[in-house]
């Protein structure tokens, strides 16, 4: 990696004048954030009457460090995460580089304008993680710098994309426990070429925080490894520091509680004063160094800190060019330069129109000219700054953006599908992906494995002991070496393809989400696979949903699950997450019964994964073990990727289906048996996704009525071969809504079984039983429908 990056060519300008410019520029991003909230909130015609919203108090206090970032340490190949209400001051620095439409700017926060928060998606700037959900934005950074690791250690790294991962983020953001379930994860992978950059101006939403973490944070990052630098002066204040009273002044401020300085930076210049002379006032040499300064020259003194000095942070920036993970806190004043700045609740407060319309004025800005970049500057400065920007390394036109090649998973019938009369859908899933390493299919190459310590128990096993741990450096299998017998390899080293975490479900996400954007980000698939027990998918589901936002790449695999679980009770099996499967975007959820679904499904999932319009899947299976069906053909199969097919099929107008979903078919075929005298034509449809499904269902009503095409829904197609008026039971080893919307679909009967309270401990005949999901249940549910 290059270790300096001096002016481009041409720009033999000296660092002082360097830093004027910059200066210029941080103040136009300042202002430029100010207005477009402004516009936003004042200007724009209001529809609703509702607060458009922003937050010019958290923009105006990390203007400094972005303009230090973007206009002169980033480079092209670095990737930022920024803190999200700052995103005022991203969509500007884009617009200062020419790549931001003023369009754009001018729609902040209305439907199709610049976003609220950074979004990858929906964005039309360059925006390289989403942000939104405080801490993730920190956190996917370091599991990004992870990815790239794994990139280059399996030679799949271009060098010159090799970059550093940057988050800026609010001093309240590390109050997230996500920061430090990362941090620990990020010691043990031995991450490198991250930076996060703490805009610590020491207020929250809410308040001032807490003076009891001074000092803390440094101790808990080098704990964990990371180089802290505290950029806690200006140069100003360091001037003024080494005058005679000098020091008795630092002591005072670091001596001066949080909210007592943020209420005397909202106060300003004359409340200083007479702060400091009651409490300092007779420290030798304090008097004249005061009096040198007028009321606004001290307020600027005070409130001049390192994360609103570029050359503070310029040359901090500077000093850090190896791969250390390095901790970056700015110290910074909540809404600095502007009449809101300290305030403790500033966070979404909005300046005035005539607020606004004295800032304009006191900038320079000319009236009419408010969007303009660098309006009110000479000709000369204008031309002068226009030239710097172009020449600044993150200006330089370098594709930031890749679309990969997609990796084509075996054919139907070249892809495993293990053989078997008895088997789970859990053990198939890994017997399917040691088949795949086995292969030496090209795909296997591009999978990646990553769990949260469960990595035997979800069967990944197999696919670890022929691919390997992913680790940094070579470790080894100590147990091996010592030839002790254990069927696991456990060496680890750059060529390995299985990331083992630590029990920290969150971090499980926010690794499937970094590996999950290596196409995007990197040009380079990898195709991530995460396992995790089904019920502890909602320890980490906020990562989840960021995950999907970002429409990052990966299958989820989520085993075992519910009530099946038996003998581990209530607090392992799980109950809703068929919900959160049919109810998240961006992930489409599956629950095979029989293996041979499982592969199909898989087969899919490679596909889908990498298609352009796809997205991410979770799969929820189960170690029940089931008995699998003969088939007569293969016309299943099509059906099953839509979402469901008819594993016994109705006689044409039937009354009469039971609708079911993964580990209850047993129950679902022998009451099917049992049922058939009395209801005869008797259908058994067998969901193989109930998120595809009811996708489907809603996107073909939407068509109808938005004029897209009319078009028969898989659901419609499939329950339109009973009579009209049927009766549905549904059943799923889930809550019961999972299915219970089918009955909706042409308004037919319903009467549903699942789970809606806390499972117990026991075998499957006694807890099927105690929740009605076994045979007689099933029989008493269809007497409903129909006695
Ligand atoms: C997970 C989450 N919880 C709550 C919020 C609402 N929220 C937005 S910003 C914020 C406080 C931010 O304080 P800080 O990080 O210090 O930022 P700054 O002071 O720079 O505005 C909160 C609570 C959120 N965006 N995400
Ligand atoms: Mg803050």
């Amino acid at each position: 990696m290059p270790q300096t990056r001096p002016l481009a060519a041409g720009h033999n300008r000296g660092a002082a004048r360097e830093a004027e410019l910059l200066d210029r520029i941080d103040a136009r991003l300042r202002w430029l954030a100010t207005w477009t909230i402004h516009n936003a909130n004042h200007l724009r015609e209001s529809r609703d009457g509702l607060k458009v919203g922003g937050h010019q108090a958290s923009c105006a206090s990390m203007t400094t460090i972005l303009t230090a970032l973007y206009f002169h340490a980033l480079r092209p190949e670095d990737r930022v995460a920024v803190k999200p209400h700052a995103s005022p001051v991203f969509h500007a620095a884009q617009y200062l580089m020419g790549r931001q439409t003023r369009e754009q700017l001018e729609t902040f926060r209305s439907f199709g304008g610049a976003q609220s928060y950074p979004s990858r998606t929906k964005d039309k700037d360059d925006v390289d993680f989403s942000t939104g959900s405080v801490g993730l934005g920190v956190a996917i950074t370091a599991f990004a710098s992870l990815m790239q690791d794994y990139l280059e250690g399996h030679g799949l790294l271009d060098p010159a994309r090799k970059g550093r991962f940057v988050a800026t983020l609010g001093d309240a953001e590390l109050d997230e426990g996500n920061i430090y379930e990362c941090l620990i994860e990020a010691y043990k992978h031995d991450i490198r070429n991250c930076w996060w950059i703490v805009d610590y101006n020491r207020q929250s939403l809410d308040a001032t925080t807490a003076d009891r973490m001074f000092d803390r944070f440094d101790d808990i990052f080098e704990t964990a490894g990371w180089r802290v630098v505290t950029l806690k002066w200006g140069k100003a204040q360091q001037r003024a520091f080494a005058r005679p009273g000098g020091k008795a002044l630092q002591a005072w401020i670091e001596a001066c509680p949080n909210a007592d300085f943020a209420a005397l930076t909202y106060q300003g210049g004359a409340a200083w004063r007479e702060r400091l002379a009651r409490d300092i006032g007779r420290e030798p040499g304090i008097h004249a160094l005061l009096a040198s300064f007028d009321d606004t020259a001290l307020h600027q003194l005070m409130i001049g800190l390192g994360g609103h000095c570029i050359e503070t942070l310029t040359e901090a920036f500077d000093a850090c060019q190896d791969d250390v993970p390095t901790l970056f806190i700015a110290y910074t004043v909540k809404g600095f330069g502007l009449p809101l700045q300290g305030h403790k609740d500033n966070h979404a407060g909005l300046m005035t129109p005539a607020q606004v319309e004295s800032l304009r004025a006191s900038m320079g800005v000319p009236e009419g000219q408010e969007w303009e970049p660098l309006a009110g500057l000479s000709p000369e400065e204008a031309a002068e700054i226009r030239a710097f920007i172009d020449a600044v390394p993150f200006a330089q036109p370098v594709q930031r953006r890749f679309v990969a090649d997609a990796v084509p998973a075996p054919p139907r019938g070249a892809f495993p599908s293990p053989e078997g009369a008895e088997q789970s859908t859990q053990q198939a899933f890994g017997r399917i992906l040691l088949d795949l390493a086995k292969s030496g299919h090209p795909l296997a190459d591009r999978i990646v494995t990553t769990s949260p310590d469960v990595t035997v128990s979800t069967n990944l096993g197999g696919f670890v002991n022929q691919r390997g741990l992913f680790r940094r450096r070579e470790t080894a299998d100590v147990f091996r070496d010592a030839k002790i017998p254990s069927p696991q390899k456990w060496a680890g080293g750059g060529a390995g393809q299985h990331v083992e975490l630590g029990i920290a479900e969150h971090n499980l996400f926010l690794n499937l989400a970094a590996f999950g954007l290596s196409a995007p980000l990197f040009g380079q698939r990898l195709l991530p696979i995460g396992t995790v027990y089904d019920p502890f998918i909602s320890r980490g589901l906020d990562a989840l949903n960021y995950a999907c936002y970002q429409d990052a790449r990966f299958m989820l695999v989520a085993t075992p699950s519910g009530l099946t679980l038996g003998p581990e009770g209530g607090a392992h099996q799980s109950i809703y997450t068929p919900l959160i499967g049919i109810g998240q975007p961006g992930l489409t959820y599956f629950e095979p019964a029989f293996v041979d679904e499982l592969s199909e499904v898989m087969r899919w999932s490679f596909e889908h994964m990498q298609s352009p319009e796809g997205g991410s899947v979770y799969l929820r299976l189960t170690t029940r073990m089931l008995t699998q069906v003969e088939r007569t053909d293969d016309a299943w199969r099509d059906d099953a990727l839509k979402g469901a097919y008819w594993l016994k099929a109705p006689a044409p107008g039937s009354e009469a289906a039971i609708v079911f979903c993964g580990a209850v078919a047993p129950e679902v075929l022998a009451a099917a048996e049992q049922l058939a005298d009395d209801l005869p034509g008797l259908g058994v449809l067998n969901v193989v996704s109930p998120g595809l499904l009811h996708r489907d269902w809603m996107a073909a009503r939407r068509g109808r009525w938005t004029g897209a095409g009319r078009r028969e829904s898989h659901a419609e197609g499939l329950l339109s071969r009973l009579a009209p008026g049927a009766g549905l039971v549904t059943v799923v080893d889930g809550a019961p809504a999972t299915l219970s919307w089918l009955g909706g679909v042409l308004g037919q009967r319903v009467s549903a079984l699942g789970l809606d309270s806390f499972g117990q401990v026991g075998d499957l005949p006694d807890l099927y039983r105690h929740y009605r999901l076994d045979v007689d249940a099933i029989a008493d549910a269809a007497a409903d429908l129909f006695l």
